[in-house]
This record gives structure tokens, sequence and C-alpha cells, in this order.
């Protein structure tokens, strides 16, 4: 392991950033997240973080300076904390996330076009019907988790089909994601453990990438005839279908246990999301926003510049803080409280600019479907019992959330 991120000393602050030694990736950390924003916000524009040597900002108007200026703040040597300039990273480097322009547009392009607001057209009545067929299981059964039962077993029952995954092997799935966002934090034991056991489920995705193992009608068909068309090369068809197998999943099912998790804590939401279902895509993005399911995302400094009034040199790794952001009182009103009827628009939950999430209308798809199945079916939801936390490096969410629901 690499002496920089290893040493047992902290590294020393540039004059004048304030230096903070919370480890924004440690589970004490994630338990008391929503305090140590706040101090990190009100530290300053820019922070340091002493226990991994890298700069952090958690205000709004900071987070997006630096998404949007990503010729300065750059993709391209990693968005986690390893600098590709100077490790070798642990997988094949993405082509899209891992990439600035001028290579990214061409790429961005093309995933742009397979996820586009007239490729989710056929998609909406079939996962609607999924939507509603899992609402009334889950009705008809009373009590059950609400993470594995419904935020796992939903967009597992609609995003691999639509990949065009063959059914063997999908168990890899999950366990895939959990590893991808985990590495892009430091080399603490949620990382190194992920890549010890990496091996299986890299071995299963890379296989799923090829052409001959991807249904024909899916994202993944779709990505490999692009090729045919020659905007991308046969080679770079498998990565960018590597690209939806990291971060198409997980992704939506910690987005879906989240808007569940946020009806189940605020029933007075759940009244006004009944009282009128077509606030049903709002209330998941509110969600989003709130809960931030993709917490954290680092850029690298391609020269020396300016941020929060600090000279910040070359080659430097910044820590977005996405989850700060989208609650910071300079920002929002009543920051801290899940309301569906939100003016949301500018939360940084899918990123912003270049780089956001080019899979947004997949996941606000399945997200406002399973909110309006709720309004429709849902009479009350109620907590049953301990609600358990899952620790990722980057992703915010639960590994169990026992509930109970009645119909309407
Ligand atoms: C946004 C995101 C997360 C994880 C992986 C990737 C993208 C990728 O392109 O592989």
């Amino acid at each position: 392991m690499q002496e920089t991120h290893m040493s047992a000393t902290t590294q020393a602050a540039p004059a004048g950033v304030p230096s903070l030694d919370v480890d924004p990736f440690s589970t004490e950390f994630f338990d008391d997240m929503h305090a140590a924003h706040e101090v990190l916000r009100e530290a300053g524009p820019v922070v340091w973080l002493a226990k991994w040597g890298v700069y952090g900002v958690a205000r709004y108007a900071e987070v997006h300076g630096v998404l949007h200026d990503p010729l300065t703040f750059c993709s391209g040597r990693g968005v986690g904390l390893s600098d590709f300039a100077k490790e070798k990273p642990w997988r094949p480097q993405s082509i899209i996330l891992e990439a600035d322009p001028p290579a990214h547009t061409r790429t961005r392009a093309v995933l742009n076009q397979v996820l586009s607001a007239s490729a989710m057209k056929p998609l909406r009545a079939h996962f609607t019907a999924l939507a509603e067929t899992k609402v009334d299981e889950l009705l008809a059964r009373g009590s059950f988790d609400a993470i594995a039962d419904l935020a796992e077993a939903y967009p597992l029952s609609v995003f691999p089909d639509a990949l065009g995954l063959k059914q063997e092997g999908r168990e890899h799935l999950l366990p895939y994601a959990s590893l991808v966002f985990n590495a892009f934090g430091p080399p603490n034991q949620l990382r190194q453990e992920a890549i010890e056991r990496s091996a299986p489920h890299q071995a299963y995705v890379a296989e799923q990438c090829q052409r001959e193992n991807l249904a024909p009608g899916g994202f993944g068909t779709c990505i490999h005839a692009r090729a045919d068309a020659g905007e991308i090369t046969h080679e770079e068809a498998p990565l960018l279908v590597r690209s939806l197998l990291s971060a198409g999943l997980d992704t939506t099912v910690y987005g879906i246990g989240a808007a569940v998790y946020c009806l189940a804590r605020f029933p007075e939401q759940l009244a006004k999301l009944r009282s009128d279902p077509t606030l049903a895509r709002n209330a998941f993005e509110e969600a989003v926003r709130f809960e931030s399911p993709v917490q954290t995302f680092f850029r690298t400094t391609t020269r020396e510049v300016e941020l929060g009034g600090h000279a910040i040199g070359e080659g430097e790794k910044v820590l977005m803080f996405l989850g700060a952001a989208n609650r910071d009182p300079r920002r929002w009103e009543y920051a801290d409280r899940y309301d569906i009827t939100r003016r949301t628009s500018g939360h940084v939950g899918y990123g912003s600019g270049i780089h956001m999430c080019v899979g947004q209308l997949v996941a606000r798809l399945e997200g406002e479907v399973m909110m309006a199945a709720i309004a429709r079916k849902v009479g009350s939801i109620e907590i049953t019992g301990p609600v358990k936390r899952r620790y990722n490096n980057t992703l915010r969410g639960l590994d169990s959330l026992p509930i109970s629901i009645s119909a309407a």
C-alpha cells in the first residue's frame, strides 16, 4: 500500500486553509453525518482533510463551482482518492466517468443517446406494471424489509432485463457495484476487503459486457450498435456496458431505499403524495436531494487554481461533499426537511455539468413509478424494527428497514 495513504501522521495543511481531522470515510462519520457536514461547511468554503491529505468542499457554491470547471478539476486522474497519474487504477479506467474532454465528449454522446428520453418511452409501461405488482405483493405480505424486498427487489426486476443481461450470475451485480463505490474511497478496510474479494464479480461483469451475452433490444446491444455506426470502437463498447453495470443498479437501490425511508419517517409527506400522485416524480427527486445516495466524488486539479479564496496547486485531490451541498442552508430553505413540493432543481445528487448522471432518466423513471404505485395503493407505512445502516465509502443508505404497510 502507498506510503502517502498509510502514514500514521496526518498531513499538514497548506497555510490558511482550515485543517480538520475528521475522516469522512469512517463509520463514526457515517453514523453522525449531518453534524459532521455542518462542521465541514462552517469551517470554511474549502477545508483540508488532514487524514487523507486532500482538500474538501461541502458548501453548495464551491461544490457547484468545481463540478462546472471540469478542465481545472479533472476526472481523468480518477474520481476517487487514488490519483491515476501516480497509482495504477484497481480496474481499467472508465472511459466516461474517469475521462475528460475531448475523449469524454464522444463516449458521453453515445450513452446520452442510449439512455435518452425517447429510449425511456418503451420502458415506462413495463416499469410501471412491475412497480404495481411489487407493491401489491408487499401489501399482501404486510410486513417485510424495505431494503431487500423493495429497494433491491424492484430495480433487480427491471434494470438487468432493460440492459439485456442473462439470468445466470445476476447475484454478482450488487456486490460488484458495492465494490466499485467502495473503491472510490481511501485504502481503508471497506475498500481493501472489497477489492480482495472482487475477482469473481469482476470476471462476471467482464463476460456480460461482451456483445454475444447481451439480449437484442437492451441498452447493452444498443451500445454495441453505436460501435457498428463508428461512434465508438468495438473495444470501447464493452467498457461502456461496464459503466451501466457499475452505476445503473445499486444507485437506484439506494435512491428507492432513501425514498421509502423518507415516506416511512414523514407520514405527512406520504399523505400529501397520496392526495396528489402527480407529486411522485418530485417526491423521488427530493429523496435524492435529502439523502444523497451518492455522497461524494473527487476531482484532481490540472493547474494552480483559486478556490474559496485559497490558492490550490496542481495535482491536488478535491473531495466534493454532494450530500452536504444538498443540505447547505446557504442554498436551501429548511434544508433538513423532506418536502415533496419543494423546488428541487439545482440539487447535486446526480452531480451537475458535463458528468451529470447519464442514467438519470432511468433512475427517475424507476423512482417515479415506484412512488406513484405507493401513492395509489399504500395507506400507511410504519417502521417496525431496528433500522440498520449499510456502510460504503461513497453510497449512503440502509442495510435493513423493517416496515409494515397497509392498503389505501
Ligand atoms: C457514475 C459511475 C459510478 C461508478 C462507475 C461508473 C460511473 C463507470 O463509468 O464505470
